[in-house]
């Protein structure tokens, strides 16, 4: 269980997440982050749940587009990712990569992928490696619940599931692949469910509840680092912007968004504090200022002031030599 302390942690890194996207938003609409941009609100207890039952740091993460949020959870700073964002020298793929690919080797998350079920094969030799070298840590995979449809994920459940590897799956089950709800381009929705034919263990909880996530990974983990093979376990959750930038939300209504946003994850932690005693109101709204304040006085400045990739440099690092 998460204690009081940690809880508070907690709140304020999904706080932290969501103003940092919540930014992200206004610089793109002031034409300041270019390319595609994949936002994370409503999802924040994913993520940083999962994330605080593993190893940030230590374990390698991998996911797919909407990525900001797991790189900053696995140690990246928030300045980098910014700056990245912006196209500058100072981001940590230095300005190349925007949005969808963020990396950050040193913290071992290791992308950001434009690739729909483009991670799994990839995590899967994460997987391997560890296997090979006999370490402690485990690869941790993060996809949508689309993604699911690749080929990708059938042929690495099947080698996850033969050899054994240390690799968790967490389906992020937002309940739609851009403009398309699951139950339309899916046979079976429950995500865990598929990978039974795999005789991989599974699970599925709720998405919303960080208190429920972290327990359900917590289990997930234990299983993988006691090396018993691999793991997948499914978040319900939703987004509750649209798919990328430009997206009417034209596929599903205004009264199921607000059903969700009333299971909104910071509110239910924040709640929950509030109602078990030695947290107020006050002090959530003081964290809220103060960590605004961070993120325009230190992020933003930071991305804004760095410099831009210099012309004779822009290929370089792009492709290996
Ligand atoms: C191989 C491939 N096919 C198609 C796309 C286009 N595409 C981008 S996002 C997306 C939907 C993915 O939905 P999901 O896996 O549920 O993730 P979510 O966006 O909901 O987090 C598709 C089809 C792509 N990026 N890569
Ligand atoms: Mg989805």
């Amino acid at each position: 269980m998460l204690s009081t302390q940690d809880k508070k942690r907690v709140l304020r890194e999904m706080v932290l997440a969501r103003r940092f996207e919540e930014r992200c938003y206004q610089a793109y609409m002031e034409r300041k982050i270019g390319g595609f941009l994949h936002l994370y609100p409503g999802q924040e207890a994913c993520a940083i749940g999962v994330m605080e039952a593993a190893r940030p740091g230590f374990d390698y993460v991998i996911t797919g587009y909407r990525d900001h949020v797991h790189a900053i959870k696995c140690g990246s700073d928030p300045k980098a990712v910014m700056a990245e964002l912006y196209g500058k020298e100072t981001g940590c793929s230095k300005g190349r990569g925007g949005s969808m690919h963020i990396f950050d080797v040193a913290n071992r998350f290791m992308g950001g992928y434009a690739l729909v079920g483009g991670p799994f094969p990839l995590a899967a030799g994460m997987a391997k490696a560890i296997q090979m070298k006999g370490g402690d840590e485990i690869a941790i995979c993060f996809l949508g619940d689309s993604a699911n449809n690749q080929g990708t994920f059938h042929e690495t459940m099947n080698m996850a599931a033969l050899w054994n590897l240390p690799v968790l799956f967490i389906c992020e089950n937002n309940l739609y692949g851009i403009g398309t709800a699951l139950h339309r381009s899916t046979a079976v929705t429950d995500q865990y469910k598929r990978v039974c034919s795999y005789g991989i263990e599974s699970d599925q909880c709720d998405g919303q509840d960080i208190d429920v996530v972290f327990e359900h990974a917590k289990k997930a983990v234990e299983h993988v680092r006691s090396r018993k093979g691999p793991y997948f376990l499914e978040l319900m959750t939703y987004r509750f912007r649209g798919h990328s930038m430009s997206d009417s939300r034209g596929y599903r209504t205004r009264e199921e968004e607000e059903q969700w946003k009333e299971r909104d994850p910071i509110n239910i932690l924040r709640d929950r504090l509030i109602a078990e005693g030695g947290y107020t109101q006050a002090e959530f709204e003081a964290m809220e200022k103060e960590i605004d304040a961070y993120i325009e006085n230190e992020v933003i400045r930071f991305a804004e002031e760095s410099p831009e990739p210099r012309v004779e440099e822009l290929t370089r690092y792009v492709l290996a030599d």
